[in-house]
């Protein structure tokens, strides 16, 4: 858990960060061209999401190949030689392990679909339905509608996908799937990497097949989703990455904060990611989050939970100043993000174009997205006659699509993603000409330049990544906290005080005493913050 105290880790969503060989597809060498500006803006850590063969219906967390790299992403030798250069830039590489489910293109699927009697029926959940093409039970996977799908050719036989049709769910109880999972591991480890963000962790254990509790997204999830047997699953991979000192982040989907508390205590996991900021309810009509709400949900999370994987973003979904800032605010309120992120408590993940303060698409039709879940949503709607507006306000408040546009890196025609007169897998968004990295990077107001500030006071100050934090007593709306040695030592203190809203609001003058390290606004006033002010102090020396 120690192991990343200072430092952040930033992921890279492939096949949006650099297009190398010009086909509109980001990939590996895109990647490695690119390390001198991460090393820039003091990477150490890159997650990379899913790389390996894949029929992309879920943009590579469908994994037909776990050990071939996807010819769009570049060959084996791309991979190791990004790997080789990274390293020599101090920079170490986490690759996606996504064994919640296969694709239904892994020849493990597609053996146990066309042969009752293979061994690898048993790599999945294969049940018998209620007959009448009825399924097994009532589980509903992302899509809402049933979670088992019936075999082509043997009537009443149905297989178990919790996430969407063409990721069949592994059956985790059978010692064959959790060794060809570890070799998998290990087959990674073995070539460089520094360890793996892991999707769906908390997924594995289904400790019953009855029929679930009726909701209108994922019927049945008691049955499977973060299950007190799943610790002793997800120890099978601890072991193997124990053996090479690997780190091991959890997507910890469903989990309560105790339960992501006892992966960690227990050694089972590094760090887990908690859902609890990313299903805090949105406004209906300006879908940002109530910022009481917000502060809540970190002070819950920093205090419950030993050390926390903080994030506000990432391929799943919208951009934060979209889902927290309120409009015409979002230039602060990006930098109040930002510094939030980065002065918590716990290791900050931080999202390709996060830095730049990308935000989500302006026009965004919703029909046109290439995300599964859009569509699904939209389907859904369809089904159920609900207002087409209501369709579509869901369906683009949820849809992928929006972080998943090419990183801008200048202004030139393919923003430095692609060369010009390239179409992009998915379009670029509309306000890249002016949030790139070339355009932050000549102006001293800029997120960008905002970011590196942040990166260099964590460098100058030990308490930011080794410290406690203790919340002090302040507005509904504004979140106050200090970050404070460890016990014995002297270092000096970090007081964070920050508006999470668009009112101007009164606070303790006591709050502003110290040395200011960074603000987002040039004249300060003692008694009050302005919309979205940050306000970064060091105190000195208190033990
Ligand atoms: O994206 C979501 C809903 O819009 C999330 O609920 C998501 O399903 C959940 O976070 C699990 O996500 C992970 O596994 C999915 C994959 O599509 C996501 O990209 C990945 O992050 C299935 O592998």
């Amino acid at each position: 858990m120690g192991r990343l105290k200072g430092d952040f880790v930033y992921q890279i969503y492939p096949a949006s960060f650099k297009d190398s060989n010009r086909d509109g597809f980001g990939d590996l060498n895109g990647i490695r061209e690119k390390l001198g500006y991460l090393t820039s803006i003091g990477v150490r850590h890159v997650w990379l999401s899913p790389i390996f063969l894949s029929p992309m219906v879920d943009m590579g967390y469908d994994i037909a190949d776990y050990k071939a790299i996807d010819p769009r992403f570049g060959t084996m030798a791309d991979f190791l030689a990004l790997v080789q250069a990274a390293k020599a830039n101090r920079i170490g590489i986490l690759l996606d392990l996504v064994v919640n489910h296969t694709s239904d293109q892994h020849p493990w699927f597609t053996k146990a679909l066309s042969d009752p009697s293979s061994p690898y029926r048993d790599f999945y959940f294969f049940r018998k339905g209620k007959g009448n093409h009825r399924p097994p039970n009532n589980w509903t996977s992302m899509d809402f509608k049933s979670a088992w799908t019936e075999l082509p050719n043997e009537p009443d036989v149905f297989y178990l996908h919790t996430f969407s049709k063409t990721q069949p769910d592994l059956n985790w109880s059978n010692p064959k799937v959790v060794e060809a999972i570890q070799g998998i591991m290990r087959f990674w480890l073995d070539k460089g990497i520094e360890g793996f963000r892991i999707d769906l962790v908390t997924c594995y254990a289904k400790t019953g097949f009855q029929d679930g509790r009726k909701t209108t997204v994922g019927t049945g999830q008691e049955h499977y989703v973060a299950q007190p047997e799943n610790h002793s699953l997800v120890k099978k991979l601890t072991e193997v990455a124990d053996g090479y000192d690997a780190l091991l982040i959890g997507e910890c989907f469903g989990a309560s904060r105790s339960d992501i508390a006892r992966y960690e205590i227990d050694h089972e996991l590094d760090m887990g990611f908690s859902f609890d900021l990313t299903h805090l309810p949105t406004h209906w009509r300006n879908g940002t989050v109530k910022s009481r709400w917000l502060k809540r949900a970190i002070i819950a999370l920093q205090t419950q939970i030993p050390w926390n994987a903080n994030y506000f973003e990432n391929h799943d979904l919208r951009r934060s100043p979209n889902r927290f800032v309120a409009r015409g605010f979002r230039q602060a309120g990006t930098k109040a993000l930002l510094g939030i992120l980065m002065t918590l408590k716990g290791t900050p993940f931080v999202y390709q174009g996060e830095e730049l303060g990308a935000v989500d698409y302006v026009r965004h039709d919703p029909s046109k997205a290439l995300d599964l879940v859009t569509q699904a949503i939209l389907e859904f709607a369809k089904e159920k006659h609900l207002p087409k507006f209501l369709g579509k306000t869901l369906a683009s408040r949820h849809s992928r699509d929006n972080a998943r546009a090419p990183m801008a890196f200048d202004y030139q025609p393919g923003f430095g993603f692609s060369g010009i007169n390239i179409k992009p897998w998915i379009r670029y968004n509309e306000r890249s000409g002016i949030i790139n990295v070339q355009k932050e990077s000549e102006n001293p107001e800029s997120a960008l330049s905002f970011f590196k500030a942040l990166v260099k006071i964590r460098n100058d100050n030990p308490v930011l990544a080794q410290g406690r934090i203790h919340f002090l007593p302040s507005k509904s709306r504004v979140l106050a906290y200090l970050r404070l040695p460890e016990t014995g030592k002297k270092d000096d203190a970090i007081r964070v005080v920050v508006n999470l809203s668009r009112f101007s609001l009164g606070i303790n003058p006591k709050l502003s005493k110290g040395e200011l390290l960074l603000a987002n606004r040039h004249e300060i006033k003692p008694g009050r913050l302005t919309p979205y002010e940050i306000r970064i102090y060091r105190i000195p020396g208190q033990a």
